[in-house]
């Protein structure tokens, strides 16, 4: 039996901002880009539920999600941050997949076929796998699982928030039959009313309309759109995620030329990166280093090790090193990057068959 598992994190920038900011905890917060002082066209990218209980929306102007509460706590942007904690939740998720596919900063299928025997399976593995990135990360997520990659996603919307929820095949028809059909995975806001305009208003009314006349209509999306309304989707969950290296960078909140706030980002990075590749089971050769200065220029510094090592203490040392000789001194730094590559496996570990 095909088992596929979608995990979307919950409102993922707020939540993330909410890990280094505590106070703004059950309070209408939202991340958006740049208001600029009232004068910007910024709008809000997500919203804590919090605030969505109050109407505030993604993709909302910011002007009016001010005009609808006084106190939203507005923070701006910082995507560097939250493809940091995506990558930390990803090398998480990947560990209880026997194939992985990330489809968004926050969102990835997984294929459980193997590793899961039934639903009861499936759902047990899940729960860990949900635990397990609340408890190391502090972050929530809502997963669904079913046959298929659009079934996974429709249940993992259906389990939101902080939720788990399992559709069998034979519940799929039912399940579906009475969401509005811009609810169905794949269809965005123009084919939505489309499709409302020509009468079908539940992808119930979708699934029974006649395939002849959705290609009319439709072209060749037709025929996708009756089978994604019958729960009909083939499509492999696509390891698309190739490791060729594991890095880590940071970015100083200040720019800064201290030598003991820099090694000790490396010393951490590089802890960070090993404690990633002892998970995936391999060694690594070469240690990479990103020195990117205040003025924006980046110089990256390799050296190649005579053996291939596992350890952090060797990944730290020779990009200490590397810095030690190619930092030019006194310059401030903006960004430090620690990366190493050319890896082998040493370990039998068949479910990181992705990392080869
Ligand atoms: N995002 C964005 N612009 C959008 C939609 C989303 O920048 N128009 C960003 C902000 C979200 C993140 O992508 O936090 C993930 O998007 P989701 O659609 O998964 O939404 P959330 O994770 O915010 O909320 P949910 O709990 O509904 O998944
Ligand atoms: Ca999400
Ligand atoms: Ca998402």
């Amino acid at each position: 039996m095909r088992l596929i598992a979608l995990v979307d994190m919950d409102y993922f920038f707020v939540a993330c901002e909410e890990l280094r900011r505590p106070e703004i905890k059950n309070k209408p917060a939202i991340v958006g880009s740049d208001p600029k002082q009232g004068e910007g066209r910024g709008v809000v990218m997500t919203a804590s539920y919090v605030a969505r209980k109050l109407g505030l929306r993604s993709g909302m102007p910011l002007s009016m999600a001010y005009r609808i509460r006084k106190d939203t706590i507005y923070i701006p942007q910082d995507f560097e941050y939250y493809e940091q904690m995506s990558a930390k939740v990803m090398t998480l998720v990947k560990v209880y997949a026997d194939k992985f596919e990330q489809v968004s900063i926050d969102e990835a299928f997984i294929d459980i076929s193997k590793r899961a025997g039934d639903y009861d399976d499936a759902l047990e593995l899940m729960r860990k796998l949900k635990q397990e990135v609340k408890d190391k990360l502090g972050l929530p997520c809502s997963i669904g699982i079913s046959v298929n990659k659009l079934m996974a996603k429709m249940a993992s919307e259906d389990a939101k928030p902080d939720g788990i929820k399992a559709v069998k095949e034979e519940d799929a028809a039912g399940f579906l039959s009475r969401k509005p059909v811009g609810e169905l995975y794949g269809v965005g806001r123009k084919t939505g009313k489309m499709l409302e305009e020509f009468g079908y208003r539940t992808i119930g009314d979708l699934a029974k309309a006649n395939p002849v006349v959705l290609v009319e209509r439709f072209k060749s999306y037709g025929a996708e759109l009756h089978n994604s309304a019958n729960g009909v989707d083939d499509s492999e969950v696509q390891e698309n995620w190739e490791v060729k290296s594991i890095g880590r960078e940071r970015t100083f909140e200040r720019d800064t030329s201290d030598r003991h706030e820099i090694t000790k980002a490396i010393r951490e990075m590089s802890k960070e990166v090993g404690d990633e590749l002892k998970k995936g089971g391999f060694a690594f050769k070469v240690v990479t280093i990103k020195l990117r200065y205040s003025n924006f220029e980046e110089t990256l510094k390799s050296r190649s090790l005579t053996h291939r090592s596992v350890e952090p203490e060797e990944i730290s040392q020779v990009a200490t090193q590397l810095f030690d000789k190619y930092a030019e001194t006194g310059e401030e730094l903006r960004k430090v990057g620690v990366r190493v590559s050319n890896f082998v496996k040493y370990k039998g570990q068949k479910r990181m068959a992705e990392y080869a």
